[in-house]
């Protein structure tokens, strides 16, 4: 064991435009590989050329890192992407968002949530009261950062996700993030779905029944997606935000999380 770890970081972009952006919280020895495994991605990717590509290493206590557990995953099996649409509302509502909200949110991500119809870097923050967005940044969203699974919980996420044909990056990169959204203060429900061309899987996770995740929620080709996190009302948002930005998070159990 190490007593601090590296937050590494990348996003790459082009004419301001999102392509790409992942990260890990490693210890020191592991900081180099993943860096080039990093940049890899960027200059490898289904959006197309990087024109920008940053790389960000900030080291981390190991005493700051909190614990979480991964979510339970289900597939929801659907016909298409109006099928998914469909289930993606019903479980929102299912998790205590009101239906005219979720359609809203299914409506803008499906619009291309960014400037022109592009797509954010981070998430929009949306009140479950009345649909508001409580993150002012508009054209940037709230990016969820400063988080990763251990080892250990991901030698056994991958054997359970292999039989499946899911042991894939967007899979797990994805399920690493809902485990820290479900694990912040106020948060009732995610949306995602791929900005990737190739990618048309999307969930919705939520506290009381996981990740559930929908093979189709957009067509092949389109490059419009994102994500969006639906809050309660009374949540401080600026100590959501500053969580969900800057506390570091390391998924060490997978499923059977306790509540
Ligand atoms: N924090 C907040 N929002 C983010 C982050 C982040 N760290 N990373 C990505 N986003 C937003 C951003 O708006 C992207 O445009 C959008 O999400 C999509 O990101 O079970 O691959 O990395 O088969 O393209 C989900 C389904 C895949 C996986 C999600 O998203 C499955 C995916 P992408
Ligand atoms: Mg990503
Ligand atoms: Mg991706
Ligand atoms: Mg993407």
């Amino acid at each position: 064991m190490t007593d601090h770890y590296y937050s590494v970081r990348m996003r790459s972009s082009r004419q301001q435009r999102h392509i790409s952006g992942a990260e890990r919280l490693v210890p020191p020895d592991r900081v180099v590989e993943t860096g080039r495994e990093l940049l890899r991605r960027a200059m490898n990717h289904s959006r197309g050329v990087s024109e920008q590509v940053h790389l960000s290493i900030d080291l981390v206590p190991a005493g700051q890192i909190r614990e979480i557990c991964l979510p339970p995953l289900e597939t929801f099996m659907v016909a298409d992407w109006r099928q998914g649409r469909q289930a993606a509302v019903e479980s929102l509502v299912a998790a205590g968002v009101p239906e005219t909200v979720a359609a809203d949110a299914l409506a803008r991500l499906a619009a291309g949530p960014g400037p022109a119809g592009s797509s954010l870097r981070g998430a929009m923050l949306i009140d479950v009261a009345d649909g508001r967005r409580l993150d002012n940044d508009s054209a940037r969203g709230v990016r969820v950062s400063r988080m990763d699974i251990s080892p250990g919980a991901l030698a056994r996420l991958r054997r359970r996700l292999g039989p499946l044909g899911l042991d894939n990056d967007h899979v797990r990169e994805a399920l690493v993030l809902a485990a820290k959204v479900l694990s912040a203060p106020g948060l009732v429900a995610e949306l995602c779905w791929s900005d990737d061309p190739d990618y048309t899987a999307g969930y919705v996770a939520a506290p009381s029944f996981g990740y559930r995740r929908f093979p189709h929620l957009k067509n092949v080709g389109d490059e419009r997606g994102g994500r969006v996190f639906f809050v309660r009302g009374d949540t401080p948002v600026a100590e959501l935000v500053s969580y969900l930005e800057r506390q570091p998070v390391l998924v060490t159990r997978i499923a059977e999380c306790a509540a």
